[in-house]
């Protein structure tokens, strides 16, 4: 039963056996009822366009699937999150590092700086750079596609009526159901963390009524044998590129009816009641510095997908929904919305014609919590982080390699995770910049004579630091950004040991390299980067506004962190950074915030990035409530580059208009994007699709209801005229506070909050200047002072308080 195939592509032979359609109707789901579900009343075509704007995305973390839906021909795309081309297994993979010595060169690249001011990037990079691979990122590797699970269903046409495909975003469930003859299918697909594998469900409502051939088609960038035995499908082989083992595994348990295992390597289902798959993959990747291989894949995958097969359908999805459910249903938001029983895409379609603010608040609402359900499905502990298409990858040679892009794109994945109460799931992000370290201290060593550890533009699973040589590529504080989002982390939780044994340690270390690097700016004295330069734009230049701002940043972090660790001298020698760094704040001659120290923005530039926002947000140096003169240049700034963009840049426009305090002009943004840069399956579109927009969706919706980076909790501080009325609960705030708001008419009408810790809370909205009433639950009396928009009391750890508008 076994046959054997160098590298090259799998050919299928699927069987044609003959179903015979039995004859009860069963009842379709309304999916009306369902707010959380995206639906469709077609298959996605079996095409590339077909899986990146219609196929329907479930993962677990660590594996990820879309679901086409074909009634004769179904196909489950799916991807393993450490399957990737390049790195160690390449023989002079390097890291990005330099080859040989380069003496000067750094130095060389100062001096023309401070000489002549800004230089092209192009010469930063020839100077500092690795040179690029042929063919295109040969070492530096890419995010591949595991393979396709194919089902062909003899007997059933291409497409039938009654059909329905669709995502329950609450329950992480996708499913398939239609009518063919007199039966009614149904197919349920789901991704399961506990059990660490994907699970399908084939039904019919009669008995007999399930017939297919299941077989598993991969690439042609590997070897592969596939073999099937007794129900079991193996596909196994390394990849060309690098030689790392794969490895899937498929086991075809079936209810009545007969099962063949094919020489072929398929395997045939006749006539059962109803059919469970199970479908677990493993690789020999280990996140292991420098290696990055582990053991084969084989006894742990064996062992995992036994382990799913024995626990059974029942017990599979019941142990998947509660999991699911503990992360998902923390937060609901409700604006207004009502879904009309029209299918997702032309819910979309017509989203924001005028026709029902109720549909498209709809929409919008499950927009957001597609942020959630994407987040949940592409970062579970214990995994690499959602890479730049989460963990959904078609192609061999995916846009920008589906990697990490580390100058915007992975930390914008994680900006819904805190404040929209997933903070466990940032933790692969945690784990990627902790092993980054390593390999990040030679490059620091190697490219710039630095202690402490770097990293640049873009990443693999492989501990790539270095340096591209494209002009894009020169982005050496990505680790500083990096170490911001750790810092947050803890500002969220208050979770001690995390800063402690995480964060302050990567913060600390990454600080050793900017004091290495930091120089002396001979026209004033100020500590600067250099060379230095706003991403993908501009000269390369000493001291440009984002890298200062990054910066300030994370010093001021360190100097608290330092504080509360109880480590004096380093919180001494952070502040005495701080005193000396340029904190690249400027407003220019055209009333801009500028982008470079010099005052050289160009007011007809409109460029994606808008990188010297950064102390909007995710920063918080600049505040229309702390620095009005400053909120006035980036808004000035921000008008300049226009609303239009690509996704992740509208999506960071939501975030930078909503920390500017201008709710209609966010959700002007929020509209632009849902209408010009998101996919039929709601998948932002950059374009191509790639992710980081709808996290960044996600987030800005939620700063738009709440915003805690200033100490704060600032409640509906940027609520547009489209959401007048509203309620969300299970937000979090900064101090590791739950918070809930109800509104209507556009004014906040009472608020809840329990705190993890206790300790003072800080609430604002406009409306406590009429009057205000806080209360505890167990009608225990509270104290409390109003002062201005502000109510300050002091909560007690696990209690639940009601903070009410007087008047309303
Ligand atoms: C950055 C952006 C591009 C794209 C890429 C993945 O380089 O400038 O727009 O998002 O990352």
């Amino acid at each position: 039963m076994r046959r054997r195939f160098l590298a090259g592509p799998i050919v299928l032979v699927l069987g044609a056996a003959l179903t015979v359609v039995p004859a009860v109707q069963a009842q379709a789901r309304e999916p009306a009822a369902m707010p959380y579900t995206l639906w469709y009343d077609e298959p996605a075509p079996d095409t590339n366009e077909g899986w990146e704007t219609r196929s329907l995305p479930i993962g677990n973390g660590a594996m990820g699937a879309t679901v086409f839906g074909g009634v004769g021909a179904e196909r489950l795309q799916f991807n393993d999150k450490t399957l990737w081309t390049g790195g160690p297994g390449v023989a002079d993979y390097n890291f990005g590092n330099w080859d040989a010595p380069r003496p000067g060169a750094l130095e060389g690249i100062r001096e023309r700086i401070w000489k002549e001011g800004g230089i092209p990037p192009e010469d930063v990079l020839a100077a500092l750079g690795l040179k690029s691979d042929t063919p295109r990122q040969r070492r530096f590797g890419a995010y591949q596609s595991f393979g396709d699970l194919r089902l062909a269903f003899p007997g059933l046409p291409e497409q039938t009526g009654d059909y329905r495909r669709r995502l329950d975003l609450a329950r992480g469930v996708a499913g398939v159901s239609f009518t063919a003859g007199d039966v009614r299918h149904s197919r349920e697909y789901f991704a399961s963390a506990p059990a660490g594998v994907i699970v399908a469900r084939l039904a019919t409502d009669r008995p007999g009524g399930v017939t297919f051939t299941a077989g598993i088609a991969v690439p042609a960038n590997r070897t592969v044998s596939a073999t099937a035995e007794r129900g079991r499908l193996t596909v196994k082989g390394a990849l060309t590129s690098n030689g790392m083992a794969y490895e899937a595994q498929l086991r075809v348990l079936n209810q009545g009816g007969s099962r063949t295992d094919n020489p072929d390597g398929t395997i045939t289902v006749t006539g059962a009641d109803s059919v469970v798959l199970i479908l677990g993959t493993g690789t020999d990747y280990a996140a292991d510095y420098p290696t990055y291989k582990g053991e084969d894949p084989h006894a742990k995958l064996t062992a995992r997908v036994d382990a799913a097969a024995r626990q059974g359908y029942a017990r599979l999805l019941a142990a998947h929904r509660a999991d699911h459910a503990a992360l998902f249903d923390r937060v609901r938001l409700d604006l207004g919305g009502s879904l009309p029983a029209i299918p997702t895409d032309e819910l979309l379609a017509q989203y924001g014609n005028g026709a029902s603010p109720a549909a498209d608040r709809a929409l919008e609402q499950l927009f957001y919590q597609y942020g959630r359900y994407l987040l949940i499905a592409s970062s579970r502990p214990g995994s690499l982080p959602a890479n730049l298409q989460g963990v959904w990858n078609l192609q061999e040679a995916p846009p920008w390699q589906s990697d990490y892009h580390l100058n915007i794109n992975l930390q914008m994945n994680y900006w819904p995770a805190e404040m929209t109460n997933l903070a466990e799931l940032a933790r692969p992000l945690h784990d990627y910049v902790n092993g980054l370290r390593e390999p990040g201290r030679v490059t620091a060593k190697q490219m710039y004579g630095a202690r402490g550890w770097v990293a640049h533009h873009a990443s693999n699973i492989f501990g790539q630091t270095g340096a591209w040589d494209h002009p894009a590529y020169f982005f050496p504080e990505s680790g500083a950004w990096l170490s911001e989002q750790l810092y947050d982390h803890y500002r969220f939780t208050l979770d001690e040991r995390f800063l402690k044994r995480t964060a302050y340690p990567i913060m600390k270390e990454t600080a050793q390299f900017w004091l290495d690097f930091l120089r002396t700016d001979p026209r004033d004295g100020k500590l600067v980067a250099v060379p230095s330069r706003s991403p993908e734009l501009g000269p390369a230049t000493a001291g440009a506004s984002m890298s200062q701002e990054i910066l300030f940043q994370l010093f001021t972090d360190l100097r608290e962190a330092a504080g509360l660790v109880g480590d004096r001298q380093q919180a001494a020698a952070a502040a005495d950074v701080l005193a000396k760094l340029d904190p690249g704040l400027r407003v220019g001659r055209w009333g801009q915030l500028q982008e470079w120290k010099e005052d050289i923005d160009d007011p007809a530039e409109t460029h994606r990035h808008v990188s010297h926002l950064f102390a909007v947000h995710p920063g918080r140096q600049i505040s229309p409530r702390t620095t009005p003169e400053l909120a006035a240049a980036a808004k000035v700034s921000l008008n300049a580059r226009t609303d239009v963009g690509t996704g992740w840049s509208k999506a960071w426009k939501i975030n930078f208009w909503a920390r500017l305090l201008d709710g209609d002009r966010a959700h002007k943004l929020l509209r632009d994007q849902l209408q010009t840069s998101t996919l039929a399956n709601l998948w932002d579109t950059h374009p191509p699709f790639q992710i980081d927009g709808n996290f960044g969706a996600t987030s800005g919706m939620t700063e738009m209801l709440l915003q805690s980076h200033l100490g704060a909790i600032d409640l509906l501080p940027a609520l547009p005229a489209a959401w007048a009325a509203g309620r969300v609960t299970g937000l979090r705030a900064r101090g590791a506070h739950t918070v809930g708001l109800t509104w209507a008419s556009g004014r906040l009408s009472e608020a809840r909050l329990t705190s993890d810790q206790g300790g003072e809370v800080k609430l604002r909205n406009d409306a406590f200047r009429g009057g205000v009433r806080v209360t505890a639950g167990h009608g225990r009396p509270v104290a409390y002072r109003v002062d201005g928009d502000t109510v300050t009391f002091r909560a007690r750890a696990g209690d639940d308080y009601r903070i009410g508008v007087i008047g309303r």
